[in-house]
C-alpha cells in the first residue's frame, strides 16, 4: 500500500535518499503552478470521483472516491523488481539490465525521456478548456482522471531525470514545464502535441488514437534495458488502458446518438442531422483522418539509425518483445515500401515502422466495433483508416500528395480536396456550437448517447463531480 501521508507519494524509498527528495521537492510547487496555470479549468469543481493509485500489483492496484482536486497527490510509483532480470533484445541481449546509466548510452536515454516525458503535460495543456463544454459530468470526470494520471506521469519522467541524470536532468525536468503545448518561441517536442483540441470529438479521437501511440511507445520502453525506465513504464502502461477506453466508448456513443437520429428521422442527410444536433457518420471519419494521420508521424522516420541505435543497445525494444522470434536481429532485412517502390533495408532500421504497424493495426479494432455498430442498424457505411501515406509530415512519405486511399494526386487537387477529408472551419464550426456544457447528473449532450455502464459500478446518472 502506498503512503499518501508522504509530501510525495512513492514506492521507491525517496525518504533514503535525501538530496534527490529534496530535488523532487523543489520542482514539485513549480509543477503544482503549472497545474494551476495550465492544468484544467476546474474553478467550480469540489469533489472529483478519482481512481487513485494505492499498490502497483495487477489485482486491485487503485481505490475510487471523491478527491477534492487541489488536494490530489501525484507520486512516484514503480512496478515491482523483477528479480535477476536480463536484457531480452538486441547486442547486450541476455546481460543483466542496468540500475544506472551507462555512461555512452546517456545522451541517448536522457533524450527519449526527455521526448515521453513532454507529451504528458502537452496533453494536458490541450484538453485544459473542455471542462467548459463537458456533455456530462460522467465525461467531466473522465476528462479529470485522464489529466491528473497524465500529469503523473510527467512525474514518472521527471522521477527518472532527477535520480539517474544528475544536473542535465533536473535542468531537463525545468524544461519539460516550459516548454507549451502550441507554443510558438517553445513547442512541445511532437507535432500532435502541438495541435490545439478544442472539441470533445477532438477529445476523444486524441484519446482513442494518440493515447495508444502512448500505449506503443510504452510497451517498446517497458522492454528496456534500463530497469527504472523499464518498471515505471509498466506501471503507466495500466493507466493507459483507460484513457483509450475513454477514447473508443466516447466515438461509439457519438455514433450510437447518430444513429438512433438517422433511424427515427429514416435519413443519412448530414445537414438534417446536423440540424437535429448530432454529428453525421461522414465527419466523424474527417476527425479520424486528421488525428490518425497526425499520430502516424509519432512513431518517427520509416528507417530510423536512432531506433536502430536504441534496439541494438538495449535502450528500446519493440512492443511485446516476447512475441518474436529473432531478439538480436542482426543481420537480416526489412522490405520497406518507398515512393521509390520496396527497397530492402538494415531489419533494425525498420524498428520505427514495425511499430507504427503494430499500432495500425490495433486501431482497428475499435473501427471494427463501430462499423458493427452501425451495420446492426441496418445503415451503410464503414469507417476506414486512411493509408499510412496520407498526410504525413515525417518520414518517407512525407510532404508527398496522397489520398486517404494512399493514391497519388495533383498538388492542385490534394489542396482542394483537403477540406473534404479532414475537418475544415464551417465542420468545426458546427462541432463547436455543439459543446454546450452539460453538467446535470444523468444528463448528456444532444450528440453524445449516455454510455452503458458508469464508473466503477456507479449508475451512469451518478454525481461523478460536486460543486460549491
Ligand atoms: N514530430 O530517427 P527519427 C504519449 C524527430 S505518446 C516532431 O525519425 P526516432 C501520450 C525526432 O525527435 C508517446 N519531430 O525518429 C499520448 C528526431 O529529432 P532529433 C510518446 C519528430 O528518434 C497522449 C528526428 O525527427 N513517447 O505518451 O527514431 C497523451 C529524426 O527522428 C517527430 C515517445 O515518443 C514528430 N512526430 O523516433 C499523453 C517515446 N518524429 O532528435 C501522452 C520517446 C520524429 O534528431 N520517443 N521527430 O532532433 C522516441 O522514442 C523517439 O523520439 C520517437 C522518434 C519515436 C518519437
Ligand atoms: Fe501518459
Ligand atoms: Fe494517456
Amino acid at each position: 500500500m502506498i503512503d499518501y501521508q508522504q509530501k510525495i507519494p512513492n514506492n521507491v524509498n525517496l525518504n533514503t535518499d535525501k538530496s534527490l527528495q529534496r530535488a523532487l521537492e523543489h520542482w514539485q510547487p513549480k509543477f503544482l503552478d503549472w497545474w494551476g496555470d495550465l492544468g484544467p479549468v476546474a474553478s467550480k469543481v469540489k469533489d472529483v470521483y478519482l481512481r487513485t493509485a494505492v499498490g502497483v500489483d495487477a489485482k486491485g492496484w487503485a481505490d475510487y472516491g471523491y478527491v477534492n482536486m487541489p488536494d490530489y497527490r501525484w507520486g512516484i510509483f514503480l512496478a515491482d523488481k523483477v528479480e535477476n532480470r536480463t536484457i531480452g533484445f538486441g547486442d547486450n541481449i541476455g546481460k543483466p539490465v542496468w540500475n544506472e546509466v551507462p555512461g555512452e548510452l546517456r545522451s541517448q536515454l536522457r533524450r527519449i525521456i526527455v521526448t515521453q516525458g513532454d507529451t504528458e503535460p502537452a496533453s494536458v495543456e490541450q484538453q485544459r478548456l473542455l471542462s467548459a463544454t463537458c456533455p456530462s459530468l460522467y465525461d467531466l470526470r473522465n476528462l479529470f482522471q485522464v489529466n491528473v494520471e497524465e500529469g503523473r506521469h510527467l512525474w514518472a519522467m521527471v522521477y527518472l531525470l532527477h535520480a539517474y541524470f544528475g544536473r542535465d536532468g533536473r535542468e531537463e525536468a525545468e524544461e519539460l514545464l516550459f516548454r507549451h503545448s502550441g507554443d510558438y518561441d517553445n513547442p512541445r517536442i511532437l507535432e500532435t502535441f502541438n495541435e490545439p483540441i478544442s472539441d470533445w470529438l477532438s477529445f476523444f479521437m486524441f484519446t482513442y488514437f494518440t493515447d495508444r501511440d502512448g500505449k506503443f511507445q510504452l510497451k517498446s520502453l517497458a522492454e528496456s534495458g534500463f530497469d527504472p525506465l523499464s518498471r515505471t513504464c509498466k506501471f503507466m502502461l495500466t493507466e493507459e488502458a483507460h484513457h483509450m477506453f475513454v477514447g473508443e466508448t466516447g466515438i461509439a456513443r457519438i455514433i450510437k446518438k447518430t444513429l438512433e437520429t438517422m433511424q427515427s428521422l429514416k435519413t443519412d442527410d448530414p445537414d438534417l442531422l446536423n440540424k437535429n444536433g448530432v454529428i453525421d457518420l461522414p465527419l466523424i471519419q474527417k476527425y479520424l483522418n486528421f488525428w490518425y494521420s497526425s499520430s502516424l508521424d509519432l512513431f518517427g522516420s520509416e528507417s530510423s539509425s536512432n531506433a536502430a541505435f536504441s534496439f541494438a543497445n538495449g535502450i528500446k525494444g519493440r512492443p511485446d518483445e516476447y512475441s518474436f522470434e529473432d531478439h538480436v536481429c542482426n543481420n537480416t532485412t526489412y522490405s520497406l515500401d518507398t515512393p521509390d517502390g520496396l527497397k530492402e533495408i538494415e531489419y533494425r532500421n525498420a524498428i520505427n515502422e514495425i511499430t507504427r504497424n503494430a499500432y495500425s493495426k490495433d486501431c482497428l479494432i475499435g473501427i471494427k466495433r463501430w462499423n458493427n455498430l452501425i451495420r446492426k442498424s441496418g445503415f451503410n457505411f464503414e469507417f476506414t483508416l486512411p493509408s499510412t501515406k496520407f498526410r504525413r509530415s515525417i518520414g518517407v512519405w512525407q510532404d508527398l500528395n496522397f489520398n486517404p486511399s494512399g493514391e497519388k494526386v495533383d498538388s492542385s487537387v490534394y489542396t482542394k480536396m483537403m477540406s473534404s477529408w479532414i475537418p475544415n472551419e464551417n465542420d468545426k464550426k458546427f462541432i463547436n456550437s455543439l459543446m454546450v456544457r452539460v453538467d446535470t447528473p444523468g444528463k448528456y449532450a444532444s450528440w453524445i448517447s449516455s454510455p452503458d455502464r458508469g464508473i466503477n459500478n456507479q449508475t451512469t446518472d451518478f454525481d461523478y463531480i460536486r460543486f460549491n
